[in-house]
């Protein structure tokens, strides 16, 4: 990977997945999204809706608020990643038992067409393509032109039909109105 990628004053699409099971779920979701979209090199674009969501893997604990959203950046993947650890600590990440519940969870799923497999980054997300829980909010923003938007569409449909792995849309948000004061 090219480590000046993008070039300097390039903004690059990504895709970051949240998710929440423990404490005020949708405040946390909330707060991340407005960290996120506050730092000056990061500009949310689309927002999912927000799932709820049976959890996978460990099952015995509470469901999980879910969501996916899309942001152009000047940083790098790696940077990107990092940022987004430190905004996991700011929110007062908790994980007692891996895999166990968690207050906030920030996931970088995929950042312009970058295919890198790091210790500390592997893009696309190694495991998105297995999770309803990722699909299917993906799917409520991934770009038309995407190279990986028909098989998003067709996991994320299929997940839906089959309905077995429990995922409702909880609540649809218009975060640009949602964050913006009204002008006068
Ligand atoms: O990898 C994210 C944490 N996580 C989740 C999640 O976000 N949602 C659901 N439904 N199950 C999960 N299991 C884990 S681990």
């Amino acid at each position: 990977m090219d480590e000046q990628f993008p070039p300097e004053g390039v903004w690059a699409e990504a895709y970051i997945a949240l998710g929440s099971n423990m404490g005020e779920r949708e405040q946390l979701l909330m707060e991340a999204i407005a960290l996120i979209d506050s730092h000056p090199h990061i500009e949310a674009s689309r927002v999912s809706g927000i799932y709820e969501t049976d959890p996978i893997g460990y099952t015995d604990q509470p469901p999980f608020l879910n969501m996916v959203m899309a942001v152009r950046t000047t940083l790098p993947p790696l940077v990107l990643l990092r940022l987004l650890l430190s905004f996991e600590q700011k929110l007062g990440r908790v994980r007692h038992i891996r895999w166990g519940p968690r207050t906030i969870d920030l996931d970088l799923l995929l950042y312009h067409n970058v295919i890198m497999d790091q210790e500390e980054l592997t893009l696309p997300h190694p495991r998105m393509l297995e999770r309803s829980f990722v699909l299917v909010p993906l799917h409520d923003v991934i770009e038309q032109m995407h190279p990986l938007q028909e098989q998003v569409k067709a996991a994320s449909e299929a997940a839906l039909h089959d309905g077995k792995e429990g995922i409702t849309l909880w609540k649809t948000i218009n975060w640009r109105s949602a964050s913006e004061p009204l002008e006068s």
